[in-house]
């Protein structure tokens, strides 16, 4: 061991002067032993070579570990064990569980958990590679005969064994060469890809042992198994090796883990209420949307319940337009694709429309944006600033060529109907537009009875040519005018770089479901671009001619990814309003059939949907049935009621009501539907 002292800089200022070899643990046990054992991994900054610290203690030596975290004089800070011999000076952050990255230190070292009870249980398997994911971890295995449901369980008590051990991980180094024979000696197929992948020949290969299990890893690890306090596997999945289907079948076992039971159990509940409230299961179930592998993936079919949320949606939305100054248009689903060489979707956004379609004597191409259609019509007559703002609308349908992999039910499909509209008006109106489709964005969102949401700056990638215009004073212009606008609303933003739209920046408003995945809804962009692409004239006050700026906006987003929302965020159970059975009727016996036509009628006439229950089946079974619908209200009748003109009141979540007259009924539904009520 050197003699030799480096500098070790702590995050509250402090430089501790250490012999090298000094472990970032020994460092934190000096300060407090709750300290050392509170934390769980490290984060260097190697001080620059060229500072004079380092050149002044020759601080250069480099180890093997040195190698691992510091590569080629790299300032970048790096997560390291907490047995990691320092060899220079550095800047040293102890990570304990408060800190995000803590975690997939954990579920990394809970991968080799599972590892390392799988071989114990099952010593015939191969073992693939083991990364800590956003949701927990998963290895993969190669054995031929499939685990079992049984062999999950028993996998997990040995896991927990495992952990009971404490067994200290360890890092180790083996000269490449070795470690390959030893690998293609036991067959392991997959650790000989990696290694021959990933490392140098002649190079020391890095390797993580806890007990009698090693593998092939670069770590960093918590000090020991029994770190992973609170873990569970999920489930098994198969994928091919390599992602190739000649190669053989793997078996992916996911787990996830966590700092504490608490933690884990709560992730676990929230699953559980993310699977009740999946709306493609509620999909299903609720009768709202089918989809046909004959039609195609990503191309979901509206049932008559779903197409009711969907119709109700749009009239809303239609309505609230027209009250608010848009006037509404009809454009074509496709186009020639010159159209969108000139709009620059052509070579900005081709990956993620449909191929064209080569006819006659002209190439037409489905859309996947209304902007040049509403722009033509902008374009159809002379414009003069008195007539500024225009603001086109449409509810568009459009076509996107999604990913396979990446569609999921309503929320992300390839074809969808967007709730869009742009907005033609000077530079002087930007601002003002803008905070009234803020506005516009808030009102639909109450009435919608959506509470939690965020907004998203999305900016461009300077550095991504391929993907937005090229035009830097242009983007700079976007970018303050948003944030300008934000500011004087008072509203908190994040940013997103690289999530612009090709043609200008956006404000996203950002809605989670259950598991806090995050999706764009609503959002506003700023275009200076495709005015331009057009050129697109108003005459102003001063008879010249200028240029108008214009705002693409989506309100209530696209029909299909709102609904998807509506689905879960309600579980099913929607407000009156938006349920697309809002009463179930229930006649008790054969003989209430009239009655129950004439109760009907006098619903439907007060524009309420109602659906009758005529089966040759019990009281009870029918009610049940209307209630696994999620039927906001059922109404049973028999002779007493009939006579009395009344129906006896079942409310959803509430129970029975008891008896009231008809008319008292529909005068208290109709208002809750004016009202939009979330109450019933
Ligand atoms: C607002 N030209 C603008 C428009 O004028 C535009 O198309 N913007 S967009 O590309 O951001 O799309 C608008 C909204 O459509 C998105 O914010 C998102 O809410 C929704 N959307 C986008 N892709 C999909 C998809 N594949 N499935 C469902 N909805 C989608
Ligand atoms: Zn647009």
């Amino acid at each position: 061991m050197s003699t030799q002292t480096i500098a070790v800089h702590l995050p509250d200022g402090a430089i501790r002067e250490v012999p090298a070899g000094t472990t970032p643990f020994d460092i934190a046990n000096a300060i407090s032993p709750r300290l050392a054992a509170a934390s769980v991994v490290a984060r260097l900054t190697p001080l620059a070579v060229a500072t004079e610290q380092s050149s002044a203690s020759d601080g250069q030596t480099t180890t093997a570990e040195a190698a691992m975290y510091a590569p080629e004089n790299s300032q970048a800070p790096c997560l390291v064990d907490l047995s990691t011999p320092l060899t220079t000076d550095t800047r040293l952050e102890l990570i304990t569980e408060r800190d995000p990255e803590a975690l997939k230190v954990v579920r990394h070292s809970a991968a080799h958990v599972l590892a390392t009870a799988v071989l114990e249980l099952f010593p015939e398997t191969k073992l693939g590679h083991g990364p800590a994911t956003d949701a927990g971890f998963f290895y993969d295995f190669y054995r031929e005969k499939p685990f079992t449901p049984e062999d999950l369980a028993a996998i997990e008590a040995k896991m927990a064994e495992v952990v009971a051990r404490d067994e200290k991980f360890e890092h180790i180094y083996e000269p490449r060469e070795q470690a390959l024979a030893e690998f293609e000696q036991d067959g392991d197929f997959m650790k000989t890809h990696f290694v021959t992948k990933f490392t140098e020949p002649g190079s020391e290969v890095s390797f993580y042992r806890n007990g009698k299990f090693v593998d092939f890893c670069r770590g960093p690890h918590v000090p020991s198994t029994g770190r992973v306090k609170a873990f569970k596997t999920m489930s098994i999945s198969g994928a091919y090796w390599l992602g190739d289907d000649k190669n053989p079948q793997l078996q992916r076992i996911y787990g996830t883990a966590f700092f504490s039971k608490k933690d884990l159990d709560d992730y676990l509940a929230r699953l559980e209420d993310a699977k009740r409230r999946d709306h493609r299961r509620l999909g299903k179930e609720l009768e709202l949307f089918t989809v046909s592998e004959e039609v195609g993936a990503g191309l979901p079919l509206w049932l008559p319940k779903g197409a009711t949320i969907r119709r109700l949606l749009e009239e809303y939305i239609l309505d609230l337009e027209r009250r608010n100054g848009y006037e509404h248009v009809h454009t074509p689903d496709l186009a020639k694709v010159d159209l969108y060489i000139r709009s620059g979707h052509w070579a900005h956004y081709q990956d993620s429309m449909f191929p064209p379609m080569d006819l006659e004597n002209e190439r037409m191409v489905l859309r996947p944006m209304n902007c040049p259609h509403h722009i033509l019509i902008y374009e159809s007559k002379r414009r003069s600033y008195r007539e500024l703002p225009v603001r086109l609308a449409e509810l568009g349908t459009m076509y996107r060529y999604e990913l396979s992999g990446a569609l999921s039910g309503l929320s992300r499909v390839r074809c969808m109907t967007l709730n869009d509209a742009h907005i033609f008006c000077t530079p002087d109106q930007i601002k003002e537009e803008f905070s009234s489709v803020m506005k516009l964005v808030e009102r639909a969102y109450r009435d919608l009875g959506i509470t939690k949401y965020s907004y998203r700056l999305s900016l461009r990638d300077p550095a991504n040519k391929e993907k937005f215009v090229d035009n830097d004073a242009m983007w700079e212009l976007g970018e303050r005018v948003l944030r300008e606008s934000m500011d004087s609303l008072g509203l908190k933003y994040k940013e997103g770089k690289g999530e612009a739209a090709f043609y200008g920046p956006k404000v996203d408003i950002q809605l989670a479901d259950v598991m806090g995945h995050e999706e764009t809804y609503s959002t506003i962009q700023v275009d200076f671009h495709l005015p331009n692409q057009f050129n697109l004239e108003y005459t102003g006050a001063d008879g010249a001619r200028h240029r108008p700026v214009m705002i693409h906006r989506g309100v209530i987003s696209t029909m299909e990814r709102m609904t998807s929302y509506l689905i879960e965020l309600y579980a099913g159970a929607f407000p009156l309003w938006l349920a697309p059975i809002q009463v179930g009727l229930v006649p008790i016996s054969e003989r209430h059939a009239t009655y129950a036509a004439k109760v009907e009628a006098e619903l439907r006439d007060a524009g309420l949907r109602v659906e009758t229950d005529n089966r040759n089946e019990k009281m009870n079974a029918k009610i049940r049935d209307f209630a696994n619908q999620k039927t906001p209200y059922i109404l049973v009748f028999g002779d007493k009621e009939e006579a009395a003109n009344a129906v006896s009141v079942r409310t959803r979540g509430k129970g029975d009501q008891g008896s009231i007259p008809l008319a008292d009924f529909i005068a208290k539904a109709k208002d809750l539907v004016a009202n939009k009520s979330a109450e019933l």
